[in-house]
Order: C-alpha cells, then sequence, then structure tokens
C-alpha cells in the first residue's frame, strides 16, 4: 500500500519511522510519504490559512495550496491513476483520499479493515477551523477516487495529524504480513463484532498477592476458551453498555 501525508507539521509522521509500522516500511510492505503543505504556497509568508467568509473565530485552510498539493502527490508515483488504483467491483477501494475532521463520519474497526484493502492513501491533515469545504467536494468528483471525511471520536483535536496516526497505524496493522503474528488479529478487541478484550495475564503465577485466574492454568482449552468468552461478555457490558446493548439485539 501507498500513503501520502500533507501536513503543516511533517514532522507529526516522524514516529511512522518506529515499532510496527517502521518494520513494514523497511519491508517494503507499505510506502509512506509526507508532504509539506507549503512547498505549495508561492507567498514570501508561505500562507495556507484566511479568515472565514460569514464571519466567526479562527482561521480556515484555502483551497489553493491544498489543491495543488493534492494535485501533485494524486499524479505522482508508480501507480498514477493505472488500472490498478480502480475500486474493485466487491467494494475494494481504490485510491481514498481522507480527510481527517471532527465533523467526519466515525472511523471505526469495519472502516479501518475496509480501507486496508485500498490500493493507495492520501491523508490531508488540516488545522484550524479546517479546509475550505470546496476542496473535498472538487475531489469527489475525480474519477476513480474516493474523498472520506473521517473523526476518530467525540472530542476535538488541535489538527489531523495525531487522528491521520491513529487511523495509519489502524489500518496498516490489518495488511497482510505487518503483524507477524496473524491470530492476535483474530482475539483482539472490536474483531469480534462489538466485543472487548477481557484481561490477560503472563508469569509469574503470584504477583504482590494477586493470582492469576487458576483456570488458565488448568490446560483445558475448551474452558480456557468459554471463561475468556464469558469475561469479553461482562466487560463489554461494564465498560461500554452501549455496545454490548447493540450486540445484544
Ligand atoms: Cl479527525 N480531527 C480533529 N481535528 N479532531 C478530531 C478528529 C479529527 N477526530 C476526532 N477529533
Amino acid at each position: 500500500m501507498r500513503i501520502d501525508v500533507v501536513s503543516i507539521f511533517p514532522d507529526y509522521f516522524q514516529s511512522a519511522g518506529l515499532s510496527l509500522l517502521g518494520r513494514a516500511r523497511a519491508a517494503g510492505l507499505i510506502r509512506l510519504d509526507v508532504h509539506d503543505l507549503r512547498d505549495w504556497t508561492r507567498d514570501r509568508h508561505r500562507t495556507v490559512d484566511d479568515t472565514p467568509y460569514g464571519g466567526g473565530a479562527g482561521m480556515v485552510m484555502s483551497p489553493r495550496p491544498w489543491g495543488e498539493a493534492l494535485d501533485a502527490v494524486l499524479a505522482a508515483g508508480e501507480l498514477g491513476l493505472a488500472p490498478d488504483d480502480v475500486a474493485g467491483p466487491d467494494g475494494t477501494p481504490g485510491v481514498v483520499l481522507i480527510v481527517p475532521t471532527p465533523s467526519g463520519e466515525l472511523f471505526d474497526q469495519p472502516t479501518a479493515s475496509r480501507l486496508a484493502r485500498a490500493t493507495r492513501l492520501v491523508f490531508a491533515c488540516g488545522r484550524y477551523e479546517g479546509i475550505d469545504a470546496r476542496v473535498a467536494r472538487h475531489y469527489r468528483d475525480r474519477a476513480g477516487l474516493e474523498v472520506a471525511e473521517l473523526s476518530i471520536g467525540d472530542y476535538v483535536l488541535a489538527g489531523g495529524e495525531v487522528a491521520a496516526l491513529v487511523m495509519i497505524e489502524a489500518i496498516t496493522r490489518l495488511i497482510p504480513g505487518v503483524l507477524g503474528n496473524a491470530e492476535s488479529l483474530a482475539e483482539e478487541s472490536h474483531t469480534q463484532a462489538g466485543l472487548l478484550e477481557g484481561p490477560v495475564y503472563t508469569k509469574p503465577p503470584v504477583w504482590r498477592g494477586l493470582e492469576v485466574p487458576p483456570v488458565l492454568l488448568s490446560g483445558d482449552h475448551g474452558r480456557i476458551a468459554a471463561w475468556r468468552q464469558a469475561q469479553a461478555e461482562s466487560r463489554t457490558r461494564v465498560m461500554r453498555p452501549g455496545l454490548a446493548a447493540q450486540r445484544e439485539n
């Protein structure tokens, strides 16, 4: 998968060289390129924002630098708009322009697994009060391109960078070969639709007077699986009553 990010703070993405994502990049499973939006400005101050039409607080990101940046990034690279990039008939996405915004659709685990099958993702990270709405509108009309305005939850961040990092991590770890152990994908929170993962334990068997639940030391795989399922269900009811109610319907 090829991923491009456009931001006025490319340094946020330094962390993408670490851990799982860093290894996947080194192994050639993922290509990640980060671009500075200000490279597409033309004035001495490299201006990317302006005051909002209609008044109000804060600044809005200007469409011109965004249009030039996204045109250049979308046109670049080994995958132009090749047949490879076209969305599949089965709903497999081709090229997706993701605009992180608190007013977007919720990014959840099903969204992550759908986007993990895309050939290419381009993240447009806005700051301030957001990007002029005509930018998303313009690219929605472009053939071969899907535009997704996505929020990572009901709170407001200072910009799209951290949200993009969250999405990139959630998506890329689902790409075959990125995670060492494919089985760890099967059992974790949310992969069994709407069920949280129960508690986990390792050695020693007693720590500061606290014991590991004896069933886990029993060697009885059937009982262990049943216990884990019950723990997952009760944890979901306690921690996320809304999620549990949805599941039970
Ligand atoms: Cl995607 N962006 C910002 N700025 N704030 C958010 C968000 C995104 N998702 C939740 N809060």
